[in-house]
């Protein structure tokens, strides 16, 4: 089984906020993916600004950064057989209103900045977000039923 990735997944505050943690770990584990790293933290003004460094220049990013720092996120790594693009299309499309239902933001989000949860969106972004939020390390772990996940 090649092309096993790990992704870097976040439940923002809105979702904290909204009681969604179970909700959305749940999507993620009943799929197939496996849980190797979760962490509560209320983000520091530099995690948040590093995290989202590419927008910088943006007009919404002020908000962005007050709105992640605002409370507790729960920051996760979800490893599996292209795991990033696999969390990506659980978790919808950036705006809510636009999001397919059956989607994480097409079924709880109705709002762009307010979506509940960031998945990492390639490669690269996905092993400097990894570093970022599991400076420690993420879990080694082997599961007894990938046998059953994967052909
Ligand atoms: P993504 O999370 O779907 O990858 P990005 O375009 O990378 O979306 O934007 C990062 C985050 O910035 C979004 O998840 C959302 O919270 C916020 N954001 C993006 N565009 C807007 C906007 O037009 N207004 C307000 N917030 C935005
Ligand atoms: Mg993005």
């Amino acid at each position: 089984m090649s092309d096993i990735q790990t992704t870097f997944v976040m439940v923002k505050p809105d979702g904290v906020q909204r009681g969604l943690v179970g909700e959305i770990i749940q999507r993620f584990e009943r799929k197939g993916l496996r849980l190797v790293g979760l962490r509560g933290v209320i983000p520091s003004e530099q995690l948040a600004e590093t995290h989202y460094e590419v927008h910088k220049e943006r007009p919404f990013y002020p908000g962005l950064i007050s709105f992640i720092t605002s409370g507790p996120v729960v920051a996760m790594a979800w490893s599996g057989v292209d795991a990033i693009s696999v969390a990506r299309s659980i978790i919808g499309p950036t705006n809510g209103r636009e999001a397919a239902p059956g989607t994480i933001r097409g079924d709880h989000g109705m709002d762009i900045g307010y979506n509940l949860i960031h998945g990492s969106d390639g490669e690269d972004t996905a092993v400097s977000e990894l570093a970022l939020w599991f400076p420690d390390g993420i879990m080694e772990w082997n599961r007894d039923i990938e046998q059953w996940i994967y052909e």
